[in-house]
């Protein structure tokens, strides 16, 4: 089971020999997949011999601070490296400013599973077949160091477990079960990273869920519910973003919703939609409308706004694609 393409696979594995100093860069908002690539990758790097610096604009999300490896984290790139490697996305861009302002790499090297249409490395193993960019490092590392043990094993493993929703999402292929499978045996705990990652919630995070789930709209068809967090909200339950990972799914699990979507206020009047479907809708072409993008089931972009009115415009959107779908 491989998805890389072989002349691609040497090419990027020819990259990362010839190259003494890295940096591994990953969207800004890093989710568990961006946070174990980097460190499964940065790890399987440091072990070659390469001097690795791990960046990203944001700080390791609390439910990854256990992974081996996270201390690596900075968030200040080098004056210049040899390569650069960006995972879980494929636009400068999606890193931050600073990344995309940056001038100081000699080469690029992407690896990435979502679907876009803008290739902006010199090489780009970009699947978008892959459950995560974590299987894709798997694929790579085997190449690598055959031989990896726990500390890469249990980075890739979280990156795939929080990517396919504990293997629950479409994306879950019999690869991404039969690479778990691997992981487990190279010394995974399934129970003790799900613990790590699911059950160590903060006090604040189920405060906020009560508040979040509390401004629950749902649209005129039933098929379409929405959420919304302000500052205000974060503000009185203790949190901030970080904590809002994940609230869009509850709105998709109610039964005959076919999307979800959960609006985070950013800036005075400015919000970021994060959209759910359950299958039925390409919610990346919904965001892409807006000018966002990301996957079938999983987008998200920018919107300009006061928010009931917000929800009511978006709702109208997603209803009308829903009947036109049905009258085809
Ligand atoms: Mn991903």
């Amino acid at each position: 089971m491989s998805l890389i393409e072989a002349d691609k696979k040497t090419l990027a594995l020819a990259a990362v020999q010839k190259a003494e100093t890295i940096v591994i860069a990953s969207h800004v908002d890093p989710d568990g997949d961006a946070v174990g690539s980097s460190l499964a990758w940065a790890l399987i790097l440091k072990k070659l011999g390469k001097q690795v610096v791990v960046y990203n604009q944001d700080a390791v999300p609390y439910s990854y601070e256990f992974l081996p490896g996270a201390e690596l984290f900075v968030d200040r790139l080098p004056e210049t490296c040899d390569l650069l490697c960006l995972l879980d996305c494929s636009e400068f861009e999606r890193a931050g400013k600073a990344l995309a302002e940056w001038q100081g790499c000699g080469q690029s090297l992407c690896i990435d599973h979502h679907l876009t249409a803008d290739l902006a490395a010199d090489i780009n193993i970009v699947y978008s077949q892959a459950c995560a960019t974590g299987e894709l490092i798997y694929e790579l590392a085997l190449c690598l160091e055959p031989d990896f043990k726990f500390d890469v094993a249990v980075n890739i493993y979280t990156a795939i477990l929080t990517d396919t929703g504990s293997f629950r999402y479409s994306n879950a292929t019999p690869s991404s079960f039969v690479i778990a499978g691997d992981l487990v045996a190279r010394g995974v705990e399934p129970w003790s990273v799900a613990q790590q990652v699911y059950e160590s919630q903060p006090l604040g995070r189920i405060k906020l869920i009560g508040r979040v789930l509390d401004t629950l709209q749902i649209s005129t068809s039933g098929k379409a519910a929405a959420v919304w967090v302000t500052e205000k909200i974060f503000a009185e339950t203790g949190t901030n973003s970080e904590y809002s990972d994940g609230l869009v799914n509850y709105p998709r699990s109610i039964a005959g919703v076919e999307v979800a979507f959960m609006a985070r206020e950013i800036g005075p009047g400015e919000y970021k939609l994060s959209f759910r479907s359950r299958g039925t809708v390409n919610v990346a072409a919904l965001a892409a409308e807006f000018g966002g993008g990301g996957h079938h089931n999983a987008a998200g972009c920018r919107l300009q706004g006061r928010l009931p009115e917000l929800i009511e415009q978006v709702f109208t959107i997603i209803d009308k694609s829903l009947s036109d779908s049905v009258g085809k």
